[in-house]
């Protein structure tokens, strides 16, 4: 059944059936989760968010969390479709995702790069990219998260089509890329957080990865994902690493978080799930669920937070 979608299943979804899951869902909760078509992939495909909300008057906050930028981190899509599913269960159940609901809608995409996942499922587990084919060179795929117009192809990225960190041939290039920088720019009033979901290493990183330089708010990012990290180690004995992307990890220009985050969302994060290397992204499924909780504890961790200050 698609509709557990990595929630209890322990199984990752196709990309057919995540597309079922997602218009399945808008379906069965029309009052809480509305399905936006913002685009389609190089390959044409749709790229859906599922907005949602609590059961109340509109509000003037929101949050925003992306998956499956990243073709080969399986674990990524599962955790959005498990977040869904958690926020439309417990909604009204549990105190804290009651509040996050009826505080700001969350816009979640659970895979921002369909053909790249799509193809991973077909014809290469490791690809990382998406499929776009470039005049003049035989190699395919753009790095989506080096896209981004955020210090765009210096260091850290690359602008040789065959490179893994191919930055493409200008910002926003992509159909992916400017789709979703073309729905945040017009949700940059309301959105107050911005999180993307990657894997491996665990680590809870924020602005900048394109500079060594600290953000304005460093001190506040650094103490909410410490607060995070702390709680999934308290909970679940697992260590994330936390900190500015360029210190903690290294250099990477044209990254969604910086671009998001230089938009003038005051709270960006990319977060990397389990594990930290043993599996890395071929993560077995049985370990789906253990990478959701804790994730799903450093996302709430974080928001209700934000939704304090
Ligand atoms: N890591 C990220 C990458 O795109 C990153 C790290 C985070 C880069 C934030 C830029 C901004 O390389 C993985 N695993 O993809
Ligand atoms: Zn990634």
């Amino acid at each position: 059944d698609p509709r557990s979608g990595g929630m209890n299943k322990d199984r990752y979804l196709s990309l057919e059936d995540i597309y079922y899951w997602i218009n399945k869902t808008s379906q069965e909760y029309p009052d809480m989760a509305e399905m936006m078509l913002i685009g389609s992939s190089f390959e044409k495909r749709p790229i859906y968010v599922l907005k949602l909300s609590g059961k109340r008057p509109a509000v003037d906050k929101a949050m925003w969390m992306d998956c499956g930028i990243h073709a080969r981190e399986w674990i990524s899509p599962a955790f959005c479709l498990y977040f869904i599913k958690y926020a439309l269960t417990y909604y009204n159940q549990y105190s804290d995702i009651t509040k996050m609901l009826n505080k700001m809608d969350i816009y979640v995409l659970p895979v921002l790069n369909p053909d790249g996942y799509k193809y991973t499922w077909t014809t290469n587990r490791m690809w990382r990219k998406n499929r776009s084919v470039k005049e003049g060179s035989d190699c395919v795929g753009v790095d989506l998260n080096r896209n981004f117009d955020a210090k765009w192809c210096t260091e850290g990225a690359s602008s040789f089509p065959c490179s893994e960190i191919y930055c493409g041939s200008y910002p926003e290039s992509e159909p992916e890329v400017e789709a979703v920088a073309k729905f945040l720019r017009s949700k940059k009033e309301v959105v107050k957080l911005y999180l993307s979901i990657h894997s491996y290493s665990q680590m809870l990183l924020f602005p900048y990865s394109y500079t060594y330089e600290l953000a304005r708010n460093h001190a506040e990012l650094l103490d909410l994902a410490q607060d995070a990290a702390t709680k999934i180690r308290r909970f679940y004995g697992n260590i994330y690493q936390y900190g500015a992307g360029a210190k903690t990890i290294y250099l990477a220009p044209g990254g969604s978080d910086d671009w998001a985050y230089n938009q003038g969302i005051p709270y960006s994060f990319t977060f990397e799930l389990q594990d930290r290397g043993k599996y890395g992204f071929l993560l077995p499924p049985e370990l789906i669920s253990s990478a959701c909780n804790e994730a799903l504890l450093a996302v709430k961790t974080i928001t209700l937070r934000v939704l304090q200050k």
